[in-house]
């Protein structure tokens, strides 16, 4: 069948399962033998034909998928399809995989991703080993096409098969194929459902390579665990890095051995009265490899000079006047930094930077470098140059916000964009001298920005960001004077001034991240509000049965949200990390909560 688009495709699917619906039993039956004698040709054993024939006439008696093969988030590159080949996941299906382990690895997490709701045990196996047709195979290739990340996925009433030339790929495969079961999926005790797939082929690759959230530790601090669900979530939208915050006025999260300080007195505290807390090097080491089994790369940022309030309350000798500062839980930017004069602070620096680097496999480190006001503009970008020479002496490529665009290009060099007026003569000459850019304008990704006048938490500086202004921009043409081709990609930030809870990042997140993913992902010939709003309206459901707290936008036509039917009470069964409330409209408003700056 030749490419077409993803809407011509899902009219096509539409009109396929209509049709399908009406077909007659005996009808289902017959096209069951016709694959009987396809099976024949292809050598199957009496055993393996019957089951086939079981499988289709299962297939074709039931509904047809609930979901259609284009409704997914980001949009797939190519979508074709066959409403006479949906599937259905059997309770005896097998998982076959390649012999590589990563991609072992992939084939577990898709195991532990559809174990809980299905109740099935779904075991995995190598891709060689004698167990019957009919399971779904996670298969490694050498097709160069589909690139880093790019997967193919074809779904027939015989089996699910998921091809990639990397693990990363497989693993992005997975994620679409759990987002076209049932939301019920999502479930973590077992549900009565059909579990059944629209059948077709997806091919799929990225737009761009850099695809990346961001989380603000240091305002407020999250917890480990907290982490992690957030690298899941960012998996689920085929997002590939997390920048974490570390550092700022509030906070210092991150154990450095060579300044035990930072982290004991510089993490005490937080925004407001909230409680502090830093990452010893194991939970660090803990979130990065859990990121890198979801194949993200975490992206740690110490910022730099500026927002250093908390560093210097622990060591006063990096302060311009050598004084330790009181600690600081208020939301102002722009008064601290460390003396750029003093060679004292290039070995607070290089410590610093030289232990992160040594506990993150990831190819680049933020030194931050917003909001130094009051670093004089030529020896802000001296003391840049000399923190980026750190970062290339560590073998690292360095990230900063735009601000450092002035500072010398070294090879690697990125800026991050957070303006909100769509140019900026100095960071189009950085790019000129060879610097490649991450987009996170203000006014469309900051997810730290109010969606509604109403919205209870968040600001509003860079405007009010509902999920159609999240979505309706192009990463490519955004900044002037600025090529295509040095825009590596997007990355939508949370400042957490404001932020508390897991539930109120989840909140700020829910529904606007998956449409940065959407444009970091998808190709551009599909981008459409029509169909982003309607694929994405379909995931409240998904959210509300995995316990994901969310906006519910009034621009996004919701489905009424089902509950699942539990199969058998399960009395034992750990709730404890479930928020306690999910689906809500709008978060609790808490006394006492951050005025905005403005
Ligand atoms: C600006 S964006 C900042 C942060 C604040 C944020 C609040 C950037 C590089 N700096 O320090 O948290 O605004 O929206």
């Amino acid at each position: 069948m030749a490419a077409r688009t993803n809407a011509e495709a899902e009219t096509a699917a539409r009109t396929n399962a209509e049709a399908q619906t009406a077909v007659p039993v005996n009808a289902a039956a017959e096209t069951a033998a016709g694959a009987d004698d396809a099976a024949r040709a292809a050598g199957r054993t009496a055993e393996e034909l019957a089951r086939a024939a079981e499988r289709e006439a299962a297939t074709l008696l039931g509904p047809p998928a609930p979901n259609r093969l284009g409704d997914v988030v980001p949009a797939p590159e190519r979508v074709e399809p066959d409403a006479a080949a949906d599937y259905l996941l059997a309770v005896d299906a097998v998982i076959r995989v390649s012999a590589d382990p990563a991609a072992v690895a992939v084939a577990r997490q898709l195991a532990a991703l559809l174990r809980p709701a299905t109740g099935y045990p779904l075991p995995v196996t190598d891709t060689t080993a004698p167990v019957p047709a009919g399971g779904i195979a996670l298969v490694l290739t050498d097709e160069i096409a589909l690139g880093a990340e790019g997967y193919r996925l074809d779904i027939s009433t015989d089996g699910v098969r998921i091809a990639a030339g990397t693990a990363a790929g497989l693993a992005h495969g997975v994620q679409t194929l759990r987002q076209l079961l049932p939301a019920a999926v999502e479930s973590a005790t077992p549900v009565t459902e059909r579990w059944v797939l629209p059948g077709g082929s997806i091919l799929d690759r990225p737009r761009y390579p850099h695809r990346g959230a961001m989380l603000d530790v240091a305002r407020h601090f999250f917890g480990v665990t907290d982490v992690l669900r957030v690298i899941d979530h960012l998996a689920r939208y085929k997002l590939n890095r997390l920048h974490l915050h570390l550092t700022d006025d509030q906070g210092w999260r991150i154990a450095i051995d060579s300044w035990p300080r930072l982290a004991t007195v510089g993490g005490a505290g937080a925004v407001g009265d909230a409680p502090g807390g830093y990452y010893t090097r194991a939970d660090y080491q803990r979130i990065v490899g859990y990121a890198a089994e979801r194949h993200i790369t975490v992206i740690p940022e110490v910022d730099l000079p500026g927002h250093t309030n908390a560093a210097l309350t622990a060591y006063g000798e990096l302060a311009p006047d050598r004084a330790a500062p009181a600690p600081y839980t208020g939301t102002e930017v722009g008064f601290s930094y460390v003396d750029p004069a003093s060679e004292r602070t290039y070995d607070f620096v290089a410590d610093v930077l030289g232990e992160i680097a040594a506990l993150t496999p990831g190819r680049w480190l933020h030194i931050g470098g917003d909001e130094a006001f009051k670093v004089p503009a030529e020896v802000y970008a001296g003391f840049v140059d000399r923190t980026q020479r750190i970062v290339a002496g560590l073998g690292r490529d360095v990230i900063g916000w735009h601000q450092i665009a002035p500072a010398p290009h070294r090879d690697g060099r990125i800026l991050q964009w957070w303006g909100t007026t769509g140019e900026d003569p100095v960071t189009a000459e950085a790019v000129r001298r060879g610097a490649r850019l991450v987009l996170s304008p203000g006014n469309h990704a900051y997810l730290d920005m109010k969606y509604a006048p109403n919205t209870p938490i968040g600001h509003d500086w860079a405007g009010l960001i509902d999920v159609r202004r999240a979505y309706d921009w192009d990463p490519a043409t955004h900044l002037a004077d600025v090529p295509a081709e040095a825009v590596l990609g997007v990355e939508a930030p949370l400042w957490t001034e404001s932020v508390t809870t897991l539930a109120e990042i989840e909140y700020m997140l829910f529904p606007r991240l998956p449409a940065i993913a959407e444009l970091g992902w998808s190709p551009r010939s599909t981008h459409d509000w029509d169909s982003f709003r309607r694929r994405l309206a379909g995931h409240g459901p998904r959210w509300a049965t995995a316990g994901i707290t969310y906006h519910r936008s009034a621009e996004l036509p919701w489905p009424a949200t089902p509950v699942p039917a539990p199969r058998s009470p399960s009395p034992g069964a750990d709730q404890a990390e479930q928020p306690s409330v999910s689906g809500r409209d709008e978060p609790p408003v808490r006394p006492g909560s951050v005025p905005d700056r403005g």
